[in-house]
């Protein structure tokens, strides 16, 4: 069934390993052809080769452009072996099967990390390379590649034991990992063409990844990691969900701040005119109004301390109105679905400043989270966008005697909304739409409360009649009695502890209405 392998292509940039495998390839009597360089160092290491120029009948031109791009390479490759037609053509222009390719192509990644200029790098861009693995790879039904030395020893010890043949399945998971280098090489070039005028100074990424090698998604190297002594680089194509209108590339601790930004904004997709406001991932205020630019004195109110070199999202066209408060302070992201010219206009005035459109998440997003640990990776599926409104209202059940009014359960609503994007543990005042107080990223809840009725408190606000969020469940009555102390009077959790009965007690002898959710939203 598996024919043995009688003629192979090698055409290595990477050179490692070549000589041992070619020759114990001829040692099984597999004739070798070869593209110039890889040719003299077989030679050289006294291995007999044909030269890909004595079998194409044509030299090397265009100073190695044009080498292995041929018919009669090309044609060898691709025949299917059970085709009496194209077994037919092969032998009319006199061409020979090619059963194995071995090829790895020019080193396009480092040559630019090395600093390449952009003819430089598109020199290092191989076409012959990936034509020939691309032809093998698809015709794995009968032709075998390697494009890796690693691959070198398994392939010699199946063809020893299967008396020089590879079997279906070898060429098949070949196949594959061809495809998948040609994938990540082209992504790198994209990858390198977007940002050429961008690559950093401070950072070559040397001990990254390489999205050349190793197979991962396109990355960009950033100026440095969450510290100038770290490197940094983002993975990924960002460009269906974000694209820069102005500013400076981003940094890294810029792409986290927009990704919670859009986030968060995501949870606001069907609401009136909202305006978030974050600084290091944590939202200082958001707010909704009849206009963005009321939206935005009402979330700026929150917190006017925390927003310098913050970041802005809104859910909306940007207007000037808004676009000049906004500008007041130092706000280093502007994040929103477009910019009206007069607003674009004033906000790129200052050079420092980045202007990010967003195109929003669907609901039912499946992509990853995924985080590093020790010595390895987290990955889990998002915590996706809350339904709508109406929707999300039907999976709460009212845990005390009182029901939330219609103004508590909208409230309600918007409180939630924020407080899934804040870090844990997380509590969120708000009322008419607005936050009041946020307490982020404390070790207990009942700090959370405190620290968000402190904030309130700090910036003159008064708590009566406001609402609150818990991102998990209150473990004891107390964090539910300081928040009706404080002025709430609705609340709403995800419910679950073994306590609740206390907590549902406490907020009966306050008249607090209390919503469980069901769900909780730890961010950590
Ligand atoms: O310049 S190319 O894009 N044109 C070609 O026809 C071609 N054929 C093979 N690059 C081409 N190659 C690449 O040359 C291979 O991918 C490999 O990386 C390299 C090996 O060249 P040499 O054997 O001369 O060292």
């Amino acid at each position: 069934d598996f024919a043995p392998i009688r003629r192979a292509l090698i055409s290595v940039f990477d050179k490692t390993g070549v000589e041992s495998f070619a020759r114990r390839l001829h040692d099984m009597g597999v004739d070798i052809i070869s593209t110039g360089g890889t040719a003299r160092v077989l030679q050289e290491a006294g291995i007999p080769v044909t030269e890909v120029s004595e079998v194409t009948g044509s030299p090397e031109v265009l100073d190695g452009r044009v080498k292995s791009l041929h018919p009669a390479v090309h044609a060898g490759i691709l025949a299917r072996r059970n085709d009496p037609d194209d077994e037919a053509d092969l032998s009319d222009q006199s061409i020979e099967p090619i059963d194995l390719v071995v090829c790895n192509l020019y080193p396009f990644g480092k040559a630019v990390r090395g600093g390449a200029d952009v003819a430089t790098a598109m020199e290092n861009v191989d076409i012959g390379g990936p034509t020939m693995v691309r032809a093998a790879a698809k015709n794995h039904d009968f032709v075998a590649v390697a494009t890796s030395p690693d691959q070198y020893e398994s392939i010699l010890v199946e063809l020893e034991e299967n008396d020089g043949a590879l079997s279906h399945d070898a060429r098949k998971i070949l196949a594959r990992e061809a495809f998948g280098h040609t994938a990540a090489y082209d992504a790198a070039i994209h990858s390198y063409l977007t940002d050429s005028d961008e690559m950093p100074e401070t950072s070559d990424a040397s001990s990254l990844p390489d999205p050349y090698t190793d197979s991962l998604p396109q990355a960009s190297i950033l100026r440095y990691g969450e510290n100038p002594h770290q490197e940094g680089a983002i993975y990924g194509d960002t460009e269906p969900f974000v694209e820069a209108m102005h500013g400076k590339a981003l940094s890294f601790n810029n792409w986290m701040d927009l990704s919670a930004a859009c986030a968060l904004i995501d949870e606001f997709r069907d609401a009136p005119p909202t305006v978030g406001i974050l600084k290091h991932t944590n939202p200082c205020g958001v707010a909704t109004a009849d206009d963005l630019s009321t939206a935005w004195k009402r979330a700026f109110a929150t917190d006017r301390q925390s927003p310098f070199g913050g970041i802005v999202v809104v859910n909306r066209a940007l207007d000037r109105e808004t676009a000049e408060a906004i500008d007041e302070i130092f706000t280093e992201i502007i994040i929103a679905p477009s910019f009206e010219d007069d607003a674009l206009a004033l906000l790129k005035e200052n050079e420092r400043r980045r202007l990010i459109k967003h195109v929003g998440a669907s609901r039912n997003d499946k992509r990853f989270n995924v985080r590093s640990v020790v010595g390895g990776l987290l990955v889990q599926t998002n915590d996706a966008v809350l339904p709508p409104f109406e929707h999300q209202r039907r999976q709460w059940s009212i845990a005390t005697d009182r029901s939330p009014t219609a103004q508590e359960a909208r409230d309600l609503d918007f409180a939630w909304r924020v407080c899934k994007h804040v870090k844990s543990n997380a509590i969120v005042y708000a009322r008419d739409g607005a936050t009041l107080g946020i307490g982020a990223g404390q070790m207990s809840r009942i700090d959370a409360s405190e620290l968000a009725v402190m904030k309130a408190e700090k910036s003159e606000l008064d708590l009566s009649g406001s609402v609150v969020a818990s991102d998990a469940f209150f473990p004891f009555a107390d964090g539910l009695e300081a928040a009706a102390e404080a002025g709430a009077r609705a609340a709403i959790q995800p419910g679950g502890s073994i306590r609740d009965e206390e907590v549902i007690e406490a907020a009966n002898a306050h008249d607090v209405a209390m919503v469980f959710t069901g769900h909780r939203h730890f961010r950590h």
